[in-house]
């Protein structure tokens, strides 16, 4: 009795401090929910360090990956293998970027801000990205 009682209240204590980290799913899409073609849905997410996201094979030929130069200083990059579901968490706070890289030029990216991010360190959109890729990037970072 006693023994549950205490467990109880470190689970409620956990909860409280905000301590149980979380899984976000994200849909790997040939079409959204909008019509446009080829995006990752939700295309931005905010989470917070610890917290995993998964993104989901829901259509085939598409894959996830971090770019160089656009993740954390000291977060780990990641590239998921095409129609395969990959599941990270991310610790590093800071800014995400995330591209399918088959369509990539199509403009298949996604952000997701770790932590509080007021916004996107100055060198985020400095490397090569294609045309459509930079519109929709630009776009996820005005949820900042
Ligand atoms: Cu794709």
């Amino acid at each position: 009795m006693i023994r549950t009682l205490a467990t109880g209240l470190a689970l409620t204590a956990l909860i409280a401090g905000g301590a149980v980290a979380e899984t976000h799913e994200v849909r790997m899409l040939n079409r959204g929910d909008d019509g446009a073609r080829m995006v990752f849905e939700p295309s931005f997410l905010q989470v917070e360090p610890g917290d995993t996201v998964k993104f989901l094979a829901t259509d085939r030929g598409h894959n996830a990956e971090t770019v160089d130069g656009m993740i954390p200083a000291d977060a780990e990059s990641f590239t998921g293998k095409i129609n395969e579901e990959v599941e990270v968490t991310l610790e590093a706070p800071g800014l995400y970027g995330v591209i399918c890289k088959p369509h990539y030029a199509m403009g298949m990216v996604m952000t997701v801000a770790v932590g509080d991010v007021e916004a996107a360190p100055d060198d985020f959109l400095e490397g090569r990205i294609p045309r459509k890729a930079l519109e929709r990037f630009e776009e996820q970072l005005g949820n900042l």
